[in-house]
């Protein structure tokens, strides 16, 4: 039976990746209360160190690094440095992410292939330098952070639903391979999550009036008739990172007011 122990993070250390606000700082704010030590990178200082200023508001007293997860000499070197000053790394969170919203024949290769480098390859790049010491250690958690375009496709987002799939069978790759050592590789796949990702789809019109996509998203197609908040995701992170999923591997937890099951509201 699972205990209060098995969803305890204490004495391990998790990094969150992209986790100066959003998603992953929630992420990371819920794990801290589970008992994890925090560190957390960010592309530049400036964001890093706006983090640290709110996990400090938060008393987390978290780590941050300045690494692009897109450079993978960066992330070796971030790894071997929190390896060295904190220790190995129990849990990896592979939040970090953009999206861009173009119609797929307007959109340049190039954008095309920065997506996908921000949302797969960068994920790769980050398990493949934490999963060697997880070995060693002889456990670990890795959690992707994937979407609904993990399942769905919809207009203007070829290049995230193509990186969020491709993450969905990254999840069950690493949990095929290093289900062996103790290494349980899940992804949790958000609804529409206020965030500034999705700011853009909630701006209120010139009129005033609701921005159609948020209709759209809370009254036809999430039964839960709300965006989701960061929050809501903590728990789902901590069960994933906690010895209470141990025997989970390889799964994609949709944490999304019912998004997945649902039809769509219907007309009268
Ligand atoms: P967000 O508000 O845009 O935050 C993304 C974070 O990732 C930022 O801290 C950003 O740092 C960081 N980042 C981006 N590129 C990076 C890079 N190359 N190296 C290091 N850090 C990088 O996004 P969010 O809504 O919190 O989303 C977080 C994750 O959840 C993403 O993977 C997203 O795809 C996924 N997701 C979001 C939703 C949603 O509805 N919001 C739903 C499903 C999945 P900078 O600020 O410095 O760019
Ligand atoms: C979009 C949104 C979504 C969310 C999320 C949904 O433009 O459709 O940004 O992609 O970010 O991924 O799960």
């Amino acid at each position: 039976m699972a205990s209060e122990k098995n969803f305890s993070l204490q004495g391990k250390i998790a990094l969150v990746t992209g986790a100066s606000y959003g998603i992953g700082y929630a992420i990371a704010k819920g794990m801290a209360a589970a008992g994890a030590k925090i560190v957390f990178n960010d592309i530049k200082q400036e964001f890093v160190d706006k983090g640290l200023a709110s996990y400090k508001a938060d008393g987390i007293d978290a780590i941050g690094y300045v690494c692009d997860v897109t450079d993978e000499d960066a992330v070796n070197a971030m790894v071997a440095t929190i390896e060295k000053e904190v220790g190995v790394i129990d849990i990896l969170v592979n939040n970090a992410g953009i999206i861009k919203r173009i119609p797929m024949i307007e959109m340049k290769a190039s954008e095309f292939r920065q997506v996908i480098d921000v949302d797969l390859n960068a994920p790769f790049i980050v398990s493949k330098a934490v999963i060697p010491s997880m070995i060693k250690k002889g456990a670990g958690k890795i959690i992707n952070i994937c979407s609904m375009m993990s399942e769905f496709g919809r207009e203007t987002v070829s290049a995230y639903a193509s990186a969020k799939g491709g993450l969905k069978m990254l999840t069950r790759n690493i949990a095929s391979e290093y289900g062996q050592y103790n290494i349980q590789c899940n992804g949790i796949g958000p609804g529409y999550i206020a965030t500034p990702q999705t700011a853009p789809l909630r701006e209120p019109q010139a009129d005033g009036s609701k921005h159609p996509f948020d209709s759209f998203i809370t009254e036809t197609k999430t039964p839960a008739g709300r965006w989701g908040d960061p929050e809501d995701l903590a728990g789902p992170a901590v069960f994933l990172a906690s010895t209470a999923s141990d025997f989970v591997n390889g799964q994609i937890l949709y944490v999304d007011g019912g998004i997945q099951a649902y039809f769509g509201k219907q007309p009268g």
